[in-house]
């Protein structure tokens, strides 16, 4: 196993947070809420097994899956569109790829020193999250 993603990691900083939300179709009210949270990730990693919780005094969002294995993600309290997403290793980075209607929609993550680091994808828009250990 390359890296571990495990711990608690609070939001630092969010770069074009709103561009990524305009490109899943997010309303504008929720736009502004959601653009001053501040989320916190709890993340688990239990060889090829992971959970991923987003929690935020707005929405929580929770993702689980397993490496290499596709399954349908509802991204439910989001866009609450359905996507068959899939997460592979490349070297040390977490790569999602979340196949369906928005093209070139996934996310990264790596570790860069003690900070985690997020890019969220959607279509031409490219949203750059960093986190530190809580
Ligand atoms: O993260 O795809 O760590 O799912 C934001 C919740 C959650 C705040 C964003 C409410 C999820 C937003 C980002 C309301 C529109 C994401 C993955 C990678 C795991």
């Amino acid at each position: 196993m390359p890296v571990d993603f495990s711990g608690t990691w609070n939001l630092v900083s969010n770069d074009n947070f709103e561009g990524y939300m305009t490109a899943l179709g997010i309303d504008f009210a929720t736009r502004k809420i959601a653009k001053m949270l501040k989320p916190q990730k709890v993340i688990k990693q239990d060889g090829d097994l992971f959970s991923i919780h987003t929690t935020s005094t707005f929405r929580d969002y929770m993702l689980q899956f397993k490496i290499g294995e596709e399954f349908e993600e509802d991204n439910k309290g989001l866009d609450n569109r359905k996507c068959k997403s899939l997460v592979t290793w490349d070297n040390d980075k977490l790569i999602c790829v979340q196949a369906g209607e928005k093209k070139n929609r996934g996310w990264t993550h790596w570790l860069e020193g003690d900070d985690l680091h997020l890019e969220l994808r959607c279509e031409n828009q490219v949203c750059k999250q960093v986190f530190k250990k809580a």
